[in-house]
């Protein structure tokens, strides 16, 4: 398994040296895609590694993204899973300086799907760098990859910030079946409820997780991703 291995030692080197990864993701263009944000919380979290949610593109929101945002901050924020989440916008600098405020002197590195605006945020904040921002591809709305290498780059208020050029260390296949619950912070506090000990809050009678998730107490979102992942995993 030399991909898992290479992810693993990416992941390890990236984990020794930051404080937090920032996942930009964007409200549209590319589309808001709740399983890739899953995939990297859970791979975060897996490494110990704080994580905050950037929801670019903001400028874009019409009526039903705006609802769309309420949804994604209800499912993601401080009352769903517990992440930091800003909205903001790269070309008005709406949410820019609570951002800057909240990653004020720590080392981040950035992940999020191509085209979401992680160079552009980059750039957004300090305008005389010399790097390259892409294109969307206009058929499909992708983002192309412009960013070639990981690189860090020093920002105002001692923030040194990581762009890379993609997702490729955030894979979860390397986590343990029966660990990925844990890397879901919202279940924690249900856990211990379960009828069985080794319950894996899938079919489980008893299950305290799947309670919450019929209460609303854990999002649906959320469990549903949980479930594909754990069926993508070899029982
Ligand atoms: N409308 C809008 N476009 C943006 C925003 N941020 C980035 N873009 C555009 O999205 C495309 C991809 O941006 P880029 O920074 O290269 O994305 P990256 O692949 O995540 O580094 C470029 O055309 C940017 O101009 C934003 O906040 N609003
Ligand atoms: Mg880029
Ligand atoms: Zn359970």
């Amino acid at each position: 398994m030399q991909r898992t291995a290479s992810i693993g030692t990416a992941m390890q080197v990236i984990a020794a040296n930051v404080d937090m990864v920032l996942v930009v993701t964007s409200i549209k263009q590319p589309a808001f895609n709740n399983g890739f944000l899953c995939r990297v919380l859970a791979a975060a979290s897996w490494k110990e590694l704080k994580a905050t949610i950037v929801l670019n593109k903001m400028d874009l929101a019409g009526s039903q993204d705006e609802k769309l945002k309420n949804r994604i901050m209800a499912t993601y924020g401080l009352e769903g899973a517990g992440y930091p989440l800003f909205p903001v916008s790269c070309v008005t600098g709406f949410g820019a300086d609570e951002l800057l405020e909240h990653i004020k002197g720590l080392t981040v590195v950035m992940t999020g799907p191509s085209g979401a605006g992680k160079t552009s945020l980059v750039k957004y904040y300090n305008p005389s760098l010399d790097i390259r921002i892409g294109g969307l591809n206009p058929k499909t709305s992708k983002g192309k990859h412009t960013t070639v290498a990981a690189r860090l780059i020093p920002l105002k208020n001692n923030i040194a910030i990581i762009d890379t050029p993609g997702l490729r260390m955030f894979a979860i296949d390397h986590i343990p079946r029966n660990e990925l619950q844990f890397c879901f912070p919202e279940f924690r506090n249900y856990l211990d409820e379960c009828r069985f000990r080794d319950c894996l809050h899938l079919s489980e009678p008893g299950c305290a997780v799947k309670s919450a998730v019929e209460k609303d107490a854990v999002s649906e979102i959320r469990y549903g991703e949980y479930v594909d992942f754990m069926n993508e995993k070899i029982p």
